[in-house]
C-alpha cells in the first residue's frame, strides 16, 4: 500500500495554530524545495548542509509569493525518514498550507498518506515496529504516565528486552534444525537440559510482559473506575466533583442516572476513566433494570470500584451483600466510600476501629461541600504502581504486542509439552519457530504489508 522511492509531502501540524510545518521526504526533496524557495542571498537548499535553517520566501509555479518561510534541511542518512528532507516553517493559514501543498504537488511531490514518514523511517531501519507505533502513543500521550509508557517504548528499552529474548530462542532454533540436517545420524547438538532452561526462561518472561499488558492498557486508555451503590447515595454528584462540573444529572429522586457516563481525569500524573452507573437495586422498571445490568458490566471490566454508601447505610446486611454481589476478581481494587458526611472535621470513618471491619479501606466524605474528597484521589493513585512505569520497566500497552506474547508464550508451551514427551525434534523444532515468529511481528523482524497498513493507517498524516 505504501510507495517508496518517491517524495512525499504533507502538514505535520493540526490546523488552527500562528504557525505551521511541512514536511518533505524522498530523493527529490531539496531540489523541488529549491523551486519555490528564494532565499535573499540567492543560495539553493539542494547545496547546505543537513541541520541547517534558512530563510526566504515561498512562490507558487507562476511565481506568486505565497509566505515567508524558514526551511530546515536534513540530509540521508541522518533525517526522521533516513532521506533527504526538508520541513517548511510557514503561517498557519489553511490558505497558506494549501498553495505551498499545491506548489509541492505541481513540482512532483506526492501527498504522504498517514503515518507515512514513519514508516519510511522503519523501513530506513531508524525504528523497529514497536518503537513506531510508541511514536503514535507519544503523539496521543495525555499525561505523564501515558508519556512514560510511550517514552520507554520509543527509547527501545521494550524492544531490546525482546530482542534479548528472541536471540537465545533463535540459537538453540538452529541447533535444533541443524539436528534435522543430520537426521540420519541420530546426533543431538542442543543441550537438552539447556533447551528446558531456556524455555522456562523464556516463557517466564514473555508471560511478565503479558501481564503487564492489564496496567499497560489501563493506563494507555485511563484506568477504569467504576462509582458505584444503592440509587440515591451521590454517585453522580461525586463524579461531578472529581470533574469539577456538572456532568451528570444529580436529583434526590432515586434512579436518577440510568445511562452509563464516562468522563476522564488525569490525578497525579496517571489517566482514570470514571464510570458513572445506575443505582443497583431490585427494580419493575424496564429502563432501570437495563442500566442495572449495564452496572455489573461495568463492575467486571472495572479494575477499581468506588463502592459509594451514606451513613444511615454503612454496616448493614444489604451494604455487605451488595460489595459481595459484585464478585471482585484477581487485581481489582475496592473502597467503601461513605458519603454525605457532610463536615470539615476529620470523619468518624477513618477510625482504625471501623477501618478494621473490612478488608477493603473505608473512607467518610462529603461530594456535595467536597470534604475529604483528596482521601478519595490518593487511594485512587496509590492503586497504580507507578515506580516501574516512572523507572523505565518494560510494560506492554498494545493489543497487537500483548496478542503477540501471548501467541509466543503459548508456542513455548507447546515445545516444552513436546520435549518432555520426546516427540520428534522436527515437531519441536516447530513449535519453537512458531514462537519466534510471533515474537518477530512484535519488533518488525517479521512484517507483511496488510500488517503495516494495519498499524500505520492509524497514524496522522505527516507523522
Ligand atoms: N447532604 C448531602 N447530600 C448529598 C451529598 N452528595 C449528594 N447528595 C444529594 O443526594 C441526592 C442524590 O445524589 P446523586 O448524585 O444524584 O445520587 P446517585 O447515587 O447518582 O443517584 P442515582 O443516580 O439515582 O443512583 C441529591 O439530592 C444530592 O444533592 C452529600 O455529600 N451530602
Ligand atoms: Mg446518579
Amino acid at each position: 500500500m505504501f510507495r517508496h522511492g518517491d517524495t512525499i509531502a504533507a502538514p505535520a501540524t493540526a490546523p488552527g495554530g500562528a504557525l505551521a510545518l511541512i514536511r518533505i521526504s524522498g530523493p527529490d526533496a531539496l531540489e523541488l524545495c529549491d523551486r519555490c524557495f528564494t532565499s535573499p542571498s540567492g543560495k539553493l537548499l539542494r547545496h547546505q548542509r543537513g541541520g541547517t535553517v534558512h530563510y526566504g520566501n515561498l512562490a507558487d509555479n507562476e511565481g506568486n509569493f505565497i509566505d515567508e518561510v524558514l526551511v530546515t534541511v536534513f540530509r540521508a542518512p541522518a533525517s526522521y525518514t533516513g532521506e533527504n528532507m526538508a520541513e517548511i516553517s510557514c503561517h498557519g493559514s489553511r490558505w497558506i498550507i494549501a498553495e505551498i501543498l499545491r506548489t509541492l504537488n505541481r513540482y512532483g511531490a506526492r501527498t504522504a498518506e498517514a503515518g507515512e514518514f514513519t514508516v519510511r523511517a522503519f523501513l530506513a531501519g531508524k525504528l523497529d515496529l514497536a518503537q513506531a507505533e510508541a511514536v503514535a502513543d507519544m503523539i496521543a500521550a495525555g499525561n505523564r504516565a501515558s508519556h512514560a509508557l510511550a517514552s520507554t517504548q520509543l527509547r527501545g528499552h521494550y524492544s531490546a528486552a525482546l530482542s534479548a529474548l528472541r536471540g537465545e530462542l533463535l540459537q538453540l532454533a538452529s541447533l535444533l534444525e541443524l539436528e534435522l540436517d543430520f537426521s540420519e545420524e541420530d546426533v543431538t547438538f542442543a543441550d537438552r537440559t539447556a533447551l528446558r532452561e531456556l524455555l522456562d526462561r523464556a516463557t517466564n518472561d514473555i508471560t511478565e510482559l503479558a501481564d503487564s499488558f492489564l496496567l499497560g492498557n489501563a493506563i494507555r486508555e485511563g484506568i477504569p473506575v467504576a462509582i458505584t451503590g444503592s440509587p440515591n447515595v451521590g454517585k453522580s454528584t461525586l463524579l461531578n466533583r472529581l470533574l469539577g462540573e456538572e456532568r451528570a444529572l444529580v436529583s434526590d429522586i432515586a434512579g436518577t442516572t440510568r445511562d452509563i457516563i464516562t468522563e476522564n481525569i488525569s490525578l497525579d500524573g496517571i489517566g482514570f476513566r470514571f464510570i458513572d452507573t445506575a443505582g443497583i437495586r431490585e427494580s419493575n422498571d424496564v429502563l432501570e433494570r437495563m442500566g442495572i445490568e449495564r452496572t455489573y458490566k461495568v463492575l467486571s471490566e472495572a479494575r477499581i470500584i468506588l463502592y459509594i454508601t451514606e451513613p444511615k447505610e454503612f454496616g448493614s446486611t444489604s451494604m455487605r451483600a451488595a460489595i459481595d454481589a459484585i464478585g471482585l476478581h484477581d487485581g481489582q481494587r475496592l473502597a467503601i466510600v461513605v458519603n454525605k458526611c457532610d463536615s470539615e472535621k476529620p470523619s468518624a470513618f477513618a477510625d482504625p476501629q471501623i477501618q478494621s471491619l473490612y478488608p477493603w479501606p473505608v473512607f467518610g466524605i462529603s461530594a456535595k461541600y467536597g470534604y475529604h474528597i483528596d482521601t478519595v484521589k490518593r487511594f485512587l493513585t496509590g492503586c497504580i504502581d507507578t515506580e516501574g512505569l516512572y523507572n523505565g520497566a518494560s510494560i506492554v500497552s498494545n493489543t497487537r504486542h500483548y496478542e503477540a506474547l501471548r501467541t509466543a508464550a503459548e508456542a513455548l508451551d507447546d515445545t516444552r509439552r513436546g520435549l518432555d514427551s520426546d516427540l520428534p525434534t522436527d515437531l519441536i523444532a516447530a513449535d519453537l519457530r512458531r514462537s519466534l515468529d510471533a515474537l518477530g511481528t512484535i519488533t518488525g523482524e517479521i512484517t507483511t504489508s496488510d500488517l503495516l497498513g494495519e498499524i500505520f493507517s492509524k497514524f496522522c498524516v505527516g507523522k
